[in-house]
């Protein structure tokens, strides 16, 4: 029986060390949470992939994700960790202007290594309530700022799990109309770029 072949699509997380990019990745791949005496001190890129299944066709679509797995906080991340990358998920913490303030940086990493990748801002740890001072507005701002490349913005917490499977269904659904959108289109350019062999009139012309 022929097997259907499920699209991957590389979803990779940016941002400042200690924001939660990997404590999203632990979400995403595991649904736990640890805190930080428990942190996995090992550096290096990780990659994990789940299936989701979208749209009213119920399609199915393998979201690969990748975490930086460290490497920020001793070296730039390389450029092969941005390649092909379908979506950017761009994270900061609530409680961390900073994380906020430096995220136009990481933006211009993302359009500059992966050009075709739909950019999300996701400003993580909602459950520190009392301790949030990145606000709805200054995210707004933000987003005009940067001329509207960002698709979305999202709101998690990786210590309650709030938002955090939200937040990768919505992506998943959003990344797979594109992908499929942009297949559709290339098989339109194919038809419409075919050069026909030149018109050979059986006649000699007569000038
Ligand atoms: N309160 C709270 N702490 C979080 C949350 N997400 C991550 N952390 C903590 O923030 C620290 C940095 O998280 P980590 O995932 O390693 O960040 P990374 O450096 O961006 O990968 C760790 O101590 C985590 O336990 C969250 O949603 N809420
Ligand atoms: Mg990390």
């Amino acid at each position: 029986m022929a097997t259907v072949k499920v699209p991957c699509q590389k979803v990779i997380l940016c941002g400042e060390y200690g924001v939660g990019k990997s404590s999203l990745f632990r979400r995403f791949a595991m649904d736990t949470f640890v805190s930080a005496s428990d942190r996995r001190s090992t550096l290096g890129l990780d990659q994990f992939e789940k299936t989701y299944t979208v749209g009213p066709d119920q399609r199915q679509i393998k979201l690969q994700l990748w975490d930086t797995g460290g490497l920020e906080r001793v070296a730039s991340v390389t450029s092969s960790y941005f390649k092909f990358a379908e979506a950017a998920i761009l994270v900061f913490a609530l409680d961390n202007i900073d994380s906020f303030n430096i995220l136009s940086q990481h933006l211009l990493e993302i359009v500059t290594h992966a050009e075709h990748a739909k950019i999300y801002v996701c400003g993580n740890k909602t459950d520190l309530k009392h301790d949030v001072v990145v606000t709805d507005a200054d995210i707004q701002m933000f987003c005009e700022q940067c001329h509207n490349v960002v698709t979305g913005t999202f709101k998690t917490s990786c210590k309650t799990g709030e938002g955090v499977q939200e937040m990768f269904a919505e992506i998943s659904r959003q990344v797979a109309v594109s992908s499929r959108s942009r297949k559709e289109l290339e098989r339109l350019d194919d038809r419409s770029f075919r050069v026909e062999a030149p018109h050979t009139p059986d006649e000699p012309c007569s000038c």
